[in-house]
């Protein structure tokens, strides 16, 4: 086990904003319990609340996100999509390949909204939709940035540190958000393309995998693809939502 000993500057507020550009605006909390929580009860587009911490990160399917102080890149960006609502759903997966643009050539996209280094998680993605005119989008982005083994909460999470990847938290602000505004804005209009470019960083696609459904039970098989409406494709069967395990590499 790797321990910690590099040193962890904190965020800044003039660092962070100068990173995101014009276009966002940027507000740094110390302390919260979810910036996806702070982001929906601001509603405001463009908002992007940073934390250093959250008390209470939030998963999906009412999971947490759990990351020591300073160690992460845990914020949420509001963007109105501007999309009709059956495409939502992709919302996530366009997010997971601006993370994944974001951080390098290593990282692959695990279905539907992981980013992994090596096999493993660095990154989870949050999409949370508040119901006003238009609706907007909550998209929560937590990136393990200089985690030791012995901070991750699980051992199928990784950090960039332990990945060999040396970005500091500003520079990996101000990427992602760069990749995400065109990504976000290519769903409407160039849809193929976008997922195209998914489908060519997947861990998932060509991959034996279980899914275990919403309604409990599990579908195992071959991920054929990721179809149109970022379905994943197991054996024929497109499913839109479950957790995914890889079982075995295809061939
Ligand atoms: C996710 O859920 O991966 C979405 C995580 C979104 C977190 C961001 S942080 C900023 C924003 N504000 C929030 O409150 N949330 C968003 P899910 O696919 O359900 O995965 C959750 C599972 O990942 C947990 O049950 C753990 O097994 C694992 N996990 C928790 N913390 C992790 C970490 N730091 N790294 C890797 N895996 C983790």
């Amino acid at each position: 086990m790797t321990s910690h000993t590099a040193p962890r500057p904190a965020l800044e507020q003039s660092a962070l904003q100068q990173a995101a550009g014009p276009d966002w605006e940027v507000r740094l909390e110390e302390e919260v319990d979810s910036t996806n929580a702070l982001a929906v009860s601001a509603a405001r587009r463009g908002l992007v609340v940073v934390a250093e911490h959250q008390s209470a990160g939030r998963g999906r399917l009412d999971r947490s996100w759990e990351a020591p102080p300073r160690t992460s890149l845990t914020f949420s960006a509001t963007v109105e999509p501007g999309v009709e609502p059956r495409l939502w759903p992709l919302i996530p997966l366009v997010t997971g390949l601006a993370v994944a643009r974001a951080i390098g050539p290593e990282a692959r996209l695990k279905w539907p909204n992981d980013v992994l280094l090596g096999g493993k998680k660095a990154c989870g993605i949050l999409v949370e939709r508040v119901e006003a005119t238009p609706p907007l989008a909550v998209i929560g982005i937590g990136i393990n940035v200089s985690q030791a083994a012995e901070e991750l909460p699980v051992p199928e999470a990784t950090s960039l540190a332990l990945a060999g990847i040396d970005l500091d938290r500003a520079t990996l602000l101000g990427q992602v958000l760069a990749q995400l505004r065109p990504a976000l804005g290519q769903l409407a209009q160039h849809r193929g393309a976008l997922l195209d470019q998914y489908r060519g960083l997947s861990a998932t696609l060509g991959q034996q995998v279980r899914v275990h459904l919403p309604d409990g039970s599990t579908l195992e098989g071959l991920v054929d693809d990721i179809d149109g409406d970022g379905r994943l494709v197991v054996g024929g069967r497109a499913v839109a939502a479950g957790d995914v395990i890889h079982v075995r590499p295809a061939g």
